[in-house]
């Protein structure tokens, strides 16, 4: 392994000017001192608990994916290597990396070589496509990007290298599977173990400072594209901790990764680094129910996170596939979007395992019911905080609180929720109180046991099995279509997504738009495909609010109504 000197701009702070530092919003010096007193800030980097648990369970199998499998010692010191490599390559402390890649053992080698480095990763779907990676990176003016060559069909590997064209910043390509790209680096290659002595004294010297961003999470954004979240050392190490406390994670818990780990509640709600931190292993998987199965049976794992319209395939696949020896799973983990209260109470009896529902949010608050809680509370209702130092306030319109146990917009303050997203200024102002309270956008009802039931959402987004998707997005790609004079997106429900993608349009005179018309304009934008409508309405003129805003309560009844009509056609 090459040695490497010690960069100048290594700890604790880089010496050059950092746009993390200058556009991330910090918590005001009271609260971060207030965090750190009662010991939910430790001070120590993300990359740092790793090794702990390398030292101690050096041959314990941490990652499996497919027939592969890596032990602690092996994900540590890959991790470094990889680290020195990326510093090769010229990558720094606070230099971002856009990282676009499926549930992986490199997605996990280079996650924490980027966060023992201090290389922050940007974490991007892999069903996002050129308009939003593009943005991505432009956005957090970054210097990598890592793609897969193709993945379900789609060449990731091309996208980036049109990407990286039209971006100067963007210098460098990470290619997990065949690098063809000119100039593009064998990401296998860069994530395998050292070849010669381990690295971690020499990445032990670029340790990023603990209150410095550590990743950035994308939030579904209420306003056009996914907003950045600058999630800390500190916040981010607790978010995992302490989720892996209430989900009763140890050292032999076995987790299957079946969302994207790129998401939050995949990547440390437990997830992810909450299985690593305390020793255990993670089964890289798929939503697909035959692979979900399979793995539990082979693997032995005990906890699983799905979104509800994932649980709701697994809970009927389980009536067409009762052979598999489920007898291992303890927990599954439900959040994203609302659970039915009816199919919650199907996961106990269906599956043989405890149900617990996830209420969370890349901005930080985590709800979680608690593995002991009475079954009324595990299936009605989304749990409360995890945190002692979770703040959390049901208000009206106005602002004010209301009273116990009638719904309300929730607002949240807290040692994991960061205070503002970041290089977003003037939505900051809206989404954020004056004094630091995040608007979640929620309608949720705090019952008197303290748990929180959401009743429904005060924002302009469509949940789509999960997928937070901003309306006002969608209706800014609807202007493309050619005949199209306004546009309007909202959520018309649906039994097996939780809800779908609706769009109203008014054409022009004579004009007809169709639903292919609409996803042509998405295609020739390189939009990713779960944003696409489901369904597009074409009406004269758009209902409108006494303010002459485009009434979208109005349309909601609309399609629920049409929904309702042809329901009662089909015999
Ligand atoms: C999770 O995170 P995001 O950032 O993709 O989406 C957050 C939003 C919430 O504000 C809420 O509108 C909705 O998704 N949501 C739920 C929910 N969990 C999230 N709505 C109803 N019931 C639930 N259980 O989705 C996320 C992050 C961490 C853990 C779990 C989920």
């Amino acid at each position: 392994m090459p040695e490497l000197a010690r960069p100048e701009s290594a700890r604790p702070e880089p010496a050059r000017p950092s746009p993390t530092r200058e556009h991330a919003v910090p918590w005001p010096e009271d609260d971060a001192r207030r965090y750190v007193e009662e010991g939910y800030w430790q001070g120590r980097p993300i990359g740092d608990e790793l090794l702990p648990v390398a030292d101690t369970r050096p041959d314990a199998v941490a990652l499996v994916e497919d027939g592969r499998r890596l032990t602690y010692r092996e994900l540590a010191e890959s991790a470094d290597a990889a680290a020195v490599r990326l510093a090769e390559l010229g990558l720094r402390l606070d230099d971002r990396i856009v990282l676009q890649l499926p549930n992986s053992i490199e997605f996990t080698v280079l996650t924490f070589a980027c966060l023992r480095l201090g290389v922050i990763p940007v974490m991007a779907l892999p069903g996002h496509r050129r308009h939003e990676i593009a943005y991505l990176a432009e956005h957090a003016e970054a210097v990598a990007i890592a793609v897969p060559d193709v993945l379900r069909d789609f060449d990731h590997q091309a996208m980036a290298t049109e990407i990286q064209r039209d971006n100067p910043v963007l210098r460098h390509l990470l290619v997990l599977g065949k690098p063809t790209a000119p100039g593009a680096v064998d990401l296998h290659a860069l994530c395998s173990p050292p070849e010669g002595s381990a690295a971690r004294a020499t990445v032990d010297a670029y340790r990023p400072g603990s209150r410095s961003v550590a990743l950035f999470l994308l939030s579904g954004g209420t306003t056009g594209l996914p907003k950045l979240i600058a999630r800390t050392h500190d916040d981010y190490v607790y978010n995992a901790r302490r989720s892996a406390e209430v989900s009763g994670f140890g050292p032999d818990t076995v987790y299957y990764a079946a969302l994207p780990l790129a998401h939050n509640f995949a990547l440390a709600c437990p997830g992810l680094l909450g299985t690593l931190l305390c020793g255990g292993r993670v089964v890289m998987g798929s939503p697909r129910p035959a692979d979900a199965f399979a793995a539990i049976e082979r693997e032995g794992v005990t906890a699983t996170a799905a979104v509800p319209a994932i649980a709701q395939r697994w809970l009927d696949h389980r009536h067409a596939d009762p052979g598999r020896d489920l007898g291992s799973l303890r927990v599954l983990q439900v959040g994203g979007a609302r659970l039915a209260d009816e199919v919650a109470f199907r996961v106990r009896p269906t599956l043989g395992c405890t149900l617990q529902q996830v209420f969370g949010m890349a901005e930080g608050l985590l709800n979680y019911t608690r593995l002991d809680d009475p079954d009324d509370v595990i299936c009605t209702t989304q749990g409360r905080p995890m945190c002692p130092a979770d703040e959390i306030l049901v208000v009206d319109d106005s602002g004010r609180p209301v009273p116990g146990d009638t719904p309300g917009l929730l607002l949240t303050r807290g040692p994991y929720t960061p205070r503002g997203y970041y290089r977003a200024e003037e939505h900051n102002a809206r989404a954020f109180t004056p004094d630091g309270w995040y608007r979640t956008g929620d309608i949720v009802r705090l019952r008197p046991d303290g748990n929180l039931v959401v009743e429904g959402r005060d924002k302009d987004m469509i949940n789509r099995a999960g997928e937070n998707i901003s309306a006002e997005e969608i209706e800014n790609l609807a202007y493309r279509v050619p005949g199209v004079t306004q546009a309007a997106a909202v959520a018309m429900p649906d039994a097996d997504l939780g809800e779908r993608v609706c769009l109203y349009v008014v054409p022009e005179p004579d004009r007809d738009i169709a639903l292919d018309d609409v996803h042509d304009a998405m295609e020739r934008a390189e939009v990713a495909r779960f944003k696409f409508p489901d369904r597009v309405v074409t009406v004269d003129a758009l209902p409108a609010t006494k303010l002459g805003k485009i009434d979208k309560k109005a349309l909601r009844a609309d399609i629920a109504r049409r929904l309702d009509e042809e329901r009662q056609k089909t015999p």
